[in-house]
């Protein structure tokens, strides 16, 4: 009971935002129809880069500097148009943090897709991604688009999780794989634009 308080503690306060365009610097217009809301949600270990993707993809910037670990979970809409249907789009940003775990969980069967985030310069995120699926598993709708992204693409020098590694794992689960960048903007709408599809 508590838990489900705070949930709409949080919905509510940050929903004046949502209402009056705090995030949302687009809105609807020209002749376009227009589809219900889709949500995706961005998941994976802290660290990975949920966080700078979703700022690329909004803002078309990269935060480089330093790295503010996400608390709980935040939200930002966009409206894309995707085989001339406009789309709008919820992005849910989570912690990656453990500690924020319980909280994330009771957001994922709200999610219509989630994009499932390692770190190509970071072994142990790569290695945490099966256990991510089991908790996708758990707590997402069964029909839920889940799309896996190796992030930090551009960073050759530090890479240590290679390329056909996440297609491997990829293949192993069923789900679509490709590698994102948050600092060189490498596959970030393309990621977003394809599980709303
Ligand atoms: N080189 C490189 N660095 C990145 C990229 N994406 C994110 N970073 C860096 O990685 C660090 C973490 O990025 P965030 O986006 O805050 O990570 P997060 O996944 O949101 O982490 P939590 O909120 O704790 O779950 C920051 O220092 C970013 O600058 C990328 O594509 N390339
Ligand atoms: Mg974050």
């Amino acid at each position: 009971m508590g838990f489900l308080l705070f949930r709409s503690s949080f919905i509510s306060s940050t929903e004046g935002s949502f209402l009056f365009s705090g995030h949302n610097d687009q809105t609807y217009g020209g002749t376009a129809p227009q589809s219900s809301p889709f949500s995706v949600m961005l998941v994976g270990d802290s660290g990975v880069g949920k966080t700078c993707l979703l700022v690329h993809f909004k803002d078309g910037a990269f935060l480089a500097g330093s790295f503010i670990s996400t608390v709980g979970i935040d939200f930002r809409n966009k409206v894309m148009t995707i085989d001339a249907v406009k789309v709008k789009l919820q992005i849910w940003d989570t912690a990656g943090q453990e500690r924020f775990r319980s909280v994330t969980h009771a957001y994922y069967r709200d999610a219509n897709a989630l994009l499932l985030l390692y770190d190509v310069t970071n072994k142990a995120s790569f290695n945490n991604i099966r256990a991510w699926l089991t908790e996708i598993h758990e707590y997402a709708q069964q029909d839920v688009v889940v799309m896996l992204l190796g992030n930090k693409a551009e960073s050759s020098h530090n890479r240590v999780v290679k390329r056909e590694e996440g297609e491997k794992l990829a293949k192993e689960f069923g789900v679509p794989f490709m590698e994102t960048s948050a600092k060189s903007g490498l596959n970030v709408e393309l990621a977003f634009t394809a599980v709303a599809k």
